[in-house]
């Protein structure tokens, strides 16, 4: 090599060096196979159906990967509340939704479908003040604060030499002191700064990896310090090279909630992996709940106050949200409200920012007082001696009346396609009414177009950027042995289609893209 071409290299390197460096962390690539792009949450369902629901529908559909609730051994509160499972009794992996043997056999067969599987890790805390057993039976005593199943005791816990109030609790979560080394909700928190506890976290984390998931969401981590976390990491091996390149690191998505002001910042963790942008829900639910004009989203991501798209987790709803225990309710957007929750789902994943997170949830009978849901507490369906009931699809793709299952749904699945196929194609031939209808194709691989303009159709000749040809509207049909069960888009020779959208009809949107011409 002539040594031009030396300093050529060189300067090629560096600045491969500095892309990587300066954008995102290598805790942030999701593994995906292929193409796919989309991750659902299956709250707590079984392993054994989380296995089978990989072969029969997220593999088969493309779904990217699954966030599983947390998997650990956890503490059994009385009438089985389905936020026991936030309360760590040990790192043993059993819980309500099955044990190790079901959880390994579910990892291979998912990642055999090509579906990532991410864990739910709660690192910050273990129970709160109760004392009792735990779901693989250890005693724990949250008072003396005694975890004989991994094991810890009180000086593996934050007290009064690091915490600054006086009741050891949380109450102003903008102090970075008090929000990471006091208890949330009395939940006993944990001295990341410790090795002991450092190690036994890591030896956690490794058991899953060595399984063979992808990665995993991190809870509370606005309550943990980012340097600790950054310890935990370098104990980490790489991805099981039985199902990823050698050296993979897991990917890494953070809670922290943050909605800007000088309190602790989603980009205190983007150097660790991606942040859950909760900006994201909330601006996009204001818009379609008619707070601001559906145009403005021409420029939704960065320009709004989040974290580069690169850095970020985004979804419309989650486990919390849709009891109210995040945002608010009446605000937040979920399946008690299934028309908005798949116009905003469909703007989520025809919108190329973030890593996007679908929420699959279970029936519950909402009651809402004072703006408080009292049954928020319920856990899944499951029979008198307290096991989860299983999931079982319809012929038509539906669940069973306990389980929700919104990532089947039609609408919901077909745009998961839809963002697979988009790829990384940019936003183009935006346009919008100059109020509540818009559309936009991405590149020449897909079109959307949404009409949300209160008694008005949306009726005109739209530029799709797509091929001459009949596309299947999947919002209203599939393709089926080459015919469209729904209704069918026409575009001509130059890309333009005459688009009809009634605003008050069950779909406001409509989606095409070029795997369903026909
Ligand atoms: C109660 C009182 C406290 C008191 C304590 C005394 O409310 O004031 O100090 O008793 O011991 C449950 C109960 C809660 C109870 C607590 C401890 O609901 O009333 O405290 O247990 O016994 C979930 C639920 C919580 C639940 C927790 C543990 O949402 O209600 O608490 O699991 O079972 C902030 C954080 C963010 C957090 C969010 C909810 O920054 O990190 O609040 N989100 C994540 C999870 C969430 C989970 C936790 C964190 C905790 O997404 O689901 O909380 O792991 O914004
Ligand atoms: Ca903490």
């Amino acid at each position: 090599m002539a040594f031009n071409s030396y300093i050529l290299l060189f300067f090629a390197l560096v600045a491969a060096h500095f892309r990587c460096g300066l954008t995102n962390s290598p805790y942030s690539h999701p593994h995906f196979a292929g193409n796919r792009s989309v991750i659902v949450h299956l709250m707590q369902w079984k392993f054994v159906d989380i296995a089978a629901e990989c072969e029969r529908f997220l593999g088969p559909f493309g779904y990217g990967g699954i966030q599983l609730s947390p998997v650990n051994e956890h503490a059994v509160l009385g009438n089985r509340p389905w936020y026991e499972l936030y309360q760590p009794v040990s790192y043993r992996i059993i819980s309500r939704s099955g044990n190790e043997a079901e959880f390994k056999d579910m990892v291979h067969r998912c990642n055999k479908a090509g579906v990532r599987i991410y864990v739910d890790a709660v690192l910050n805390h273990m129970t709160g003040a109760q004392e009792g057993s735990g779901t693989a039976g250890s005693h724990y005593n949250g008072n003396s604060m005694q975890y004989p199943g991994v094991p810890f005791g009180p000086n593996d816990f934050h007290g009064h030499e690091s915490c600054p109030t006086s009741d050891l609790e949380i109450h102003n979560y903008d102090n970075a002191q008090e929000a990471r080394n006091c208890r949330l909700s009395g939940l006993r928190d944990l001295k990341q700064s410790s090795e002991y506890v450092r190690t036994k976290q890591a030896e956690f984390l490794n058991k899953l990896i060595d399984a063979g998931v992808a990665g995993f969401r991190f809870d509370a981590s606005k309550h943990m310090w980012p340097g600790d976390l950054e310890a935990i990491y370098g104990k980490l091996h790489s991805l099981n090279t039985a199902y990823f390149p050698s050296n993979s690191k897991p990917f890494v998505y953070h809670e922290v909630i943050y909605y800007g002001g000088n309190g602790i910042k989603s980009s205190e963790y983007t150097r660790l992996g991606r942040a859950i942008e909760f900006h994201y829900y909330r601006e996009l639910a204001n818009v379609l709940r008619h707070h601001n004009q559906l145009k403005w989203l021409k420029t939704f991501g960065q320009n709004w106050s989040m974290v580069p798209s690169d850095d970020a987790l985004v979804m419309v709803d989650s486990h919390d949200m849709q009891r109210g225990h995040t945002g608010t309710l009446g605000l937040n957007i979920n399946f008690f409200e299934p028309k908005l929750l798949k116009v905003a789902t469909a703007f989520m994943l025809a919108w190329p920012y973030g890593v996007t997170r679908v929420m699959s949830s279970y029936h519950w009978n909402q009651k809402i007082q004072n703006g408080h849901d009292v049954n928020d507490w319920m856990g899944p369906p499951s029979d008198s001696h307290g096991n989860i009931l299983s999931v079982k699809p319809n012929a038509d793709l539906t669940c069973n009346k306990e389980w929700v299952c919104e990532h089947r749904w039609r609408q919901i699945h077909n745009m998961v396609a839809f963002r697979n196929i988009a790829g990384s194609e940019p936003v183009t031939h935006w346009w919008d009414n100059g109020d509540y209808e818009i559309a936009c194709s991405r590149g020449n691989k897909a079109f959307i177009a949404l009409n949300l303009q209160p008694g008005q159709t949306l009726h005109r000749t739209l530029q799709t950027g797509l091929p001459k040809g009949e596309y299947c509207d999947l919002v209203t049909g599939n393709l089926k042995d080459g015919k469209c069960t729904g209704s069918t888009v026409h575009v001509d020779q130059s890309g333009n289609a005459e688009i009809t959208i009634n605003s008050s009809s069950d779909d406001d949107f409509v989606a095409i893209h070029v795997h369903a011409k026909h």
